[in-house]
């Protein structure tokens, strides 16, 4: 069979050529626009010699010009390899020398950042020849690659994840399907952005697929930025991490029209604290689905529903996904015991880029091997414990920072809190917390402790409560734990 991922997406639409797909800081862009853009895209990439096959460094803020350069490399059967537009030069010369790019399609406020470096072909995206357009997709087979999206960890290289052509069909008849119920009539915010999977498949996939409105922006996320679009356009459902969330709600106003048509948030990235997920509910009368997803499998897979979130829980597989719960020795744990989740579907990633050993390490017999530890309740809900390597160990017991997190989150005084373990004078792990204080509250660091005591079995208390201005977060928003185990040795 011979696909085409592009031409799958582009195809969706043919017959609504008016109805505008994508909404960004400069304009719009009709379905017709482009299916044209995309093939003259093709076009300047045919022209300039670019041979199928080739990886283009696609390093640029959210915009319609992203779409069409993701697109349109697609067609020509050159593979995107999307990177943040935000990175060091000493991140870019690793990404380059990682994935071998033949081509650096690069933004204008994105170029400096490569100064010094010795960078392969380059193109500026505002600035793109007009071409003969090439109306005809390049062939290819479900498990040709068609992206690549660097897995971020928060720990080790970035590696790159290479996605198929099968994949990237498969994906938004799955979770923007089953749960999302996605429609022509929805106009669609993912805060997260599109050099992320999350904010790919939110904006690209789901979005072309279903044939919704994109809004695209490019600024950085601020709570301010984000309401202002949110105002003018007015989107149906939202896209974002929980931290943004928690930003959001701290605002004492938000203007009425950024949230009139609202009917969906979808929350990934981190698991949603079931506290901040009823407040949101609560004020503003829209429920706040909780998804887990991973660069590895493309989208979200395990998700609550509209209508029946239960806070604190991830709620149930996604239709069309496997998960099991496993025990270190791999047998399938008991229902209430937490294992370590393992999933597949046909959204799967081909493995990583040159890094054998750690593709054998992740993507085991055809399963997806996640590191994050989960129970499932009596209803067959999951409820997340943190990753493998999160977890603590407080008198023998194991413990779950995020447990202690919800504790803490309920406090008025709390805006965002991080747990981690950190040695005591004995070298025993105690849990350790990071808070930021919410908006125009003071933090009483020993109040918070009596607080936490009353509501948590006694040996899993934070020993010590420390305040911070801000957590440390990687560019989609993980907080990033490695650094606060740092910062408790320090
Ligand atoms: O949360 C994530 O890491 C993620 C990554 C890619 C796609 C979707 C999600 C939720």
């Amino acid at each position: 069979m011979i696909v085409n991922a592009a031409a799958a997406l582009l195809e969706r639409n043919r017959d609504r050529p008016d109805a505008i797909a994508l909404i960004d800081d400069r304009g719009t862009c009709s379905h017709a626009g482009l299916i044209h853009r995309v093939h003259s895209f093709a076009g300047v990439l045919r022209a300039r010699g670019v041979a199928p096959g080739t990886r283009m460094m696609l390093c640029a803020e959210d915009s319609i010009d992203f779409v069409v350069a993701c697109l349109g490399a697609i067609w020509a059967g050159v593979v995107p390899v999307m990177v943040n537009p935000q990175l060091s030069a000493a991140e870019y010369r690793y990404l380059l020398d990682d994935s071998g790019a033949g081509l650096l399609l690069v933004s204008p406020a994105a170029l400096p950042r490569f100064e010094g470096l010795i960078v392969p072909d380059t193109m500026i995206i505002d600035d793109l020849p007009d071409v003969t357009p090439i109306d005809l997709p390049a062939p290819a087979t479900p498990d040709d690659v068609c992206i690549w999206q660097y897995s971020s960890g928060t720990t080790g290289q970035p590696k790159g994840t290479m996605h198929a052509h099968a994949a990237m069909i498969a994906a938004p008849g799955l979770f923007a399907q089953e749960v999302l119920a996605l429609s022509p009539g929805d106009v669609t915010f993912s805060v997260s952005k599109m050099f992320f999977g999350y904010g790919f498949g939110n904006s690209v996939l789901f979005a072309l697929w279903h044939g919704a409105t994109a809004i695209l922006m490019a600024e950085r996320p601020t709570p301010a930025a984000v309401l202002a679009r949110m105002a003018a356009h007015r989107p149906t459902v939202l896209y974002s991490v929980p931290g943004f969330y928690a930003a959001l709600l701290a605002l004492p106003d938000v203007p009425p029209q950024a949230m009139d048509r609202l009917r969906l948030c979808v929350s990934a990235g981190e698991a949603l604290p079931a506290e901040l997920c009823r407040r949101w509910q609560a004020r503003f009368g829209v429920p706040i689905v909780d998804g887990m997803g991973s660069t590895e499998m493309l989208h979200i897979f395990l998700a609550n529903r509209p209508g029946e979130i239960e806070p604190g829980t991830t709620g149930r597989p996604v239709a069309g996904y496997t998960l099991e719960l496993r025990a270190e020795d791999g047998t399938a744990v008991a229902m209430g015991e937490v294992g370590e989740l393992f999933v597949r579907g046909p959204t799967r990633a081909l493995g990583y880029w040159n890094k054998p050993d750690k593709t054998d390490a992740v993507f085991v017999d055809g399963w997806v091997r996640t590191g994050d530890r989960f129970h499932r309740d009596e209803a067959g809900r999951f409820v997340y414990h943190g990753r493998g390597d999160d977890m603590l160990k407080v008198n023998g017991i194991y413990v779950s920072p995020f447990e202690i997190e919800a504790a803490l989150a309920c406090h008025d005084a709390v805006g965002e809190v991080a747990v981690v373990g950190a040695p005591d004078a004995d070298g025993l792990t105690k849990p350790v917390a990071f808070v930021v204080a919410a908006p125009g509250a003071a933090c009483d660091c020993e109040a918070l402790k009596a607080h936490a005591k009353a509501l948590l079995a006694p040996y899993k208390y934070p020993r010590r409560i420390l305040l911070v201005d801000a957590l440390p977060k990687t560019a989609t928003g993980k907080i990033e734990r490695f650094r606060l185990r740092e910062w408790a040795r320090a």
